[in-house]
């Protein structure tokens, strides 16, 4: 395994770094401290190493996009309906950033931070303690973010934590991937993702509580099929194509939950949760002033999927439980098999 870790950028006043692996099949991963952020993952091609994930080139163009470009998210993923919910008996409110609601963690989430960094042996790990005075949660939370390199073209990203006072810990990766060489769009993709089903959300993108059916949908990609194929038959509705929480079906632990796969290339990448949701996002309104490395800001630029707990748990436990109480610990892990 060759190890790296270099300056990449500042952030007030700060060092912002840029840390990487590379496994014995020429297969790189590097991450950004800022956001404990999933910079790259290339992998080797004839014509040279291609990156399949968008990235910047600088920390202020993932400041002042709202993309969440690839970057660690929590504590809790998605939407929590005007930032309030309930532990037990107890009721809070967080500080809310998306009209009235809090998204991804809010104001200061994960991906604001800048994370303690250190490349060790396949590891790359992120360490900081985020207190109820950062980010309006309840209960301090010493989280550590680990990002494993295998020389069988395994990315595991791990979530490790363990909590001071009683709190909610939902936290996933936004990752956004683009398997084309070219400056292409995502909607020549093949999808499979095990999903019967999706949370019914109202226009603010809140979970009402109730489910929708994907089967025979175009939402629906039980049996493998392109993300143009599901865009097109979305273009009647305002979105134009899927920003939705997909409920995990019940699988075998060593199936993958989705596979993303290039059928020109046959590079894939799937994916593997014992979560029991995904949220697919197609980048549906992306546009041209979003300054990308390889690629030129349009919709359907990428496609995010992210592992998580189906984000209703808040109110309704039969969709899962992410609270944690005072002492208590919690580990996640999503696994990325590469193929190329
Ligand atoms: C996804 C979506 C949101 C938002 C964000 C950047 O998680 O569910 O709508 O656009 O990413």
């Amino acid at each position: 395994m060759i190890t790296n870790k270099t300056l990449f950028d500042t952030v007030n006043g700060e060092p912002v770094y840029k840390l990487s692996l590379t496994n014995a099949n020429k297969m790189t991963i590097s991450c950004l401290s800022y956001g404990a952020n999933w910079y790259e993952l290339l992998v080797p091609t004839a014509a040279g190493p291609q990156n399949l994930l968008l990235n910047f080139a600088k920390i202020a163009d993932y400041q002042t996009t709202n993309q969440y470009l690839n970057m660690s998210i929590g504590r809790v993923a998605g939407r929590i309906g005007k930032g309030r919910f309930k532990i037990g008996e107890h009721d809070y409110q967080v500080a809310p950033n998306e009209r009235g609601n809090t998204l991804h963690g809010g104001p200061h989430g994960f991906n604001q931070i800048n994370w303690d960094s250190t490349v060790v042996a396949n590891q790359i790990i992120f360490t900081h303690q985020i207190t109820s005075t950062d980010d309006s949660f309840p209960g301090d939370l010493d989280v550590t973010l680990t990002y494993t390199l295998t020389d069988d073209n395994q990315v595991l990203l791990d979530y490790n934590v363990l909590s001071h006072g009683e709190t909610v810990f939902n936290p996933t990766n936004h990752a956004y991937f683009n398997l084309n060489a070219g400056d292409e769009n995502i909607k020549n993709l093949e999808l499979l993702l095990k999903s019967s089903h999706r949370l019914a959300l109202d226009t603010e993108k809140i979970p009402t509580g109730k489910t929708l059916v994907n089967t025979d949908t175009p939402y629906g990609f039980e049996t493998k099929k392109t993300l143009g194929a599901a865009i097109e038959g979305l273009q009647n509705i305002p979105e134009k194509g899927i920003d939705d929480v997909y409920l995990i079906d019940r699988h075998a632990d060593n199936d993958p939950v989705a596979v993303l796969s290039d059928p020109d290339s046959n590079i894939s990448v799937s994916i593997f949760s014992q979560r029991n949701a995904i949220v697919l996002f197609t980048a549906n309104g992306f546009g041209p002033d979003q300054p990308y490395l390889t690629k030129t800001g349009q919709p359907y630029v990428g496609v995010a999927l992210e592992a998580q707990t189906a984000p209703n748990a808040i109110f309704d436990h039969d969709y899962g439980d992410f609270s944690l109480q005072d002492g208590e610990r919690q580990h996640y892990q999503t696994k990325y098999q590469i193929r190329f």
